[in-house]
């Protein structure tokens, strides 16, 4: 039997729309959790793996690694098109697939990066001013999005993609789930259709909960 494919990853993360991939596919995988930011212990055991020190990474079961969740996510839907979780090479959805995939990973993901406002300022009275920036300018993000787009049942028309997955994952972290519906009110009814997808209610529950409050 082939080797199941290994998530680096951990609750929460980017890495959960890559295991929702994976379970919506059907593909067997194991997890490895790793969880960098919580200390340089943690940080130096994910580098082996990716130098970077960051999660989600994926083994492939040829043993080749992927970093980078956008890559992960889209080449997953095109090496596996019978599951349909994206826009094919040649049908008329696709430009906005990979344009909307890249702006939720370069434009918003990896801000988080600064999440740790240490990373950039020094001086420790500043950190709540950087905070409150960062997550204005992702709440931005969020309303050009919404501005743009405009959703069937899901993000890109009827079929759900792996950017629903990504967008249901990543509109939970800060600013927040509340602060998103706001914002991007049109991509509200879609998200809240992933997160009560029943293929996915096993995964969200051990993955990303949806504990009182968490949407804040
Ligand atoms: N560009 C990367 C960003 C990954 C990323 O920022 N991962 C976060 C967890 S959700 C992380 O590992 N943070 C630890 C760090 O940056 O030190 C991707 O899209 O996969």
């Amino acid at each position: 039997m082939a080797e199941p494919f290994i998530v680096y990853g951990a609750s929460a993360s980017g890495s959960v729309p890559i295991e929702a991939t994976l379970t919506l596919l059907n593909l067997p995988y194991r997890v490895e959790e790793h969880a960098p930011w919580e200390g340089k212990q943690e940080a130096n055991r994910l580098a082996r793996i990716n130098p970077l020190r960051q999660v989600p990474a994926l083994a492939l079961p040829t043993g080749e690694l992927m970093t980078e969740s956008a890559a992960i996510l889209i080449w997953l839907a095109d090496a596996y098109p019978d599951g349909r979780l994206a826009p094919g090479v040649t049908d008329p959805a696709r430009p906005a697939f990979l344009r909307w995939m890249t702006f939720v990973s370069a434009a918003i993901y990896a801000l988080y990066w600064i999440d740790d406002p240490s990373r950039i300022v020094e001086r420790e009275e500043d950190h709540a001013a950087v905070k409150a920036r960062l997550f204005e300018r992702i709440a931005h993000c969020w309303a050009r999005m919404g501005a743009e787009l405009r959703p069937g049942r899901y993000l890109l028309g009827d079929d759900v993609s792996v950017l629903d997955l990504y967008v249901a994952t990543a509109s939970r972290w800060s600013p927040g789930r509340r602060r998103f519906y706001e914002v991007a009110a049109g991509l509200a009814e879609t998200v809240r259709r992933v997160d009560a997808d029943p293929r996915l209610a096993t995964l969200w529950a051990e993955r990303f909960p949806f504990t009182p409050g968490w949407e804040r």
